[in-house]
């Protein structure tokens, strides 16, 4: 009596990377050497395919395999590396160990 119960089933199928996700993470930084570290230590997390950072709306773009990582894990190595997220925050000690044009905090 129901057709209808095909349809859920169909969307997951529609992108020809099958199991690749987009997310958008909040990221602090200011100049270009920011932009190559950030996008450096994302792309280095296994899994992430693509990762690019936006100066002006301090915003990095991802595309990861969801099997293999996630945004919490990208966030991490992230934070790592010596910029602020959402949820991870750099240590001071890595954080003052950035060239003074790195600098974001105040
Ligand atoms: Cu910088």
């Amino acid at each position: 009596m129901e057709m209808d119960a095909q349809h859920n089933e169909t969307d997951h199928m529609t992108s020809g990377q099958a199991h690749e996700k987009h997310a958008m993470l909040n990221v602090k930084g200011s100049c270009e050497m920011c932009k190559d570290r950030i996008e450096k230590a994302a792309k280095e997390v296994e899994g992430v395919s693509f990762a690019s950072w936006e100066t002006e709306k301090q915003v990095l773009h991802l595309n990861y395999d969801p099997d293999k990582t996630s945004v919490d894990d990208i966030a991490k190595a992230v934070a790592k590396a010596g910029h602020d997220t959402d949820k991870y925050k750099a240590d001071q000690a890595t954080y003052d160990a950035l060239p003074a044009c790195c600098k974001y905090r105040n």
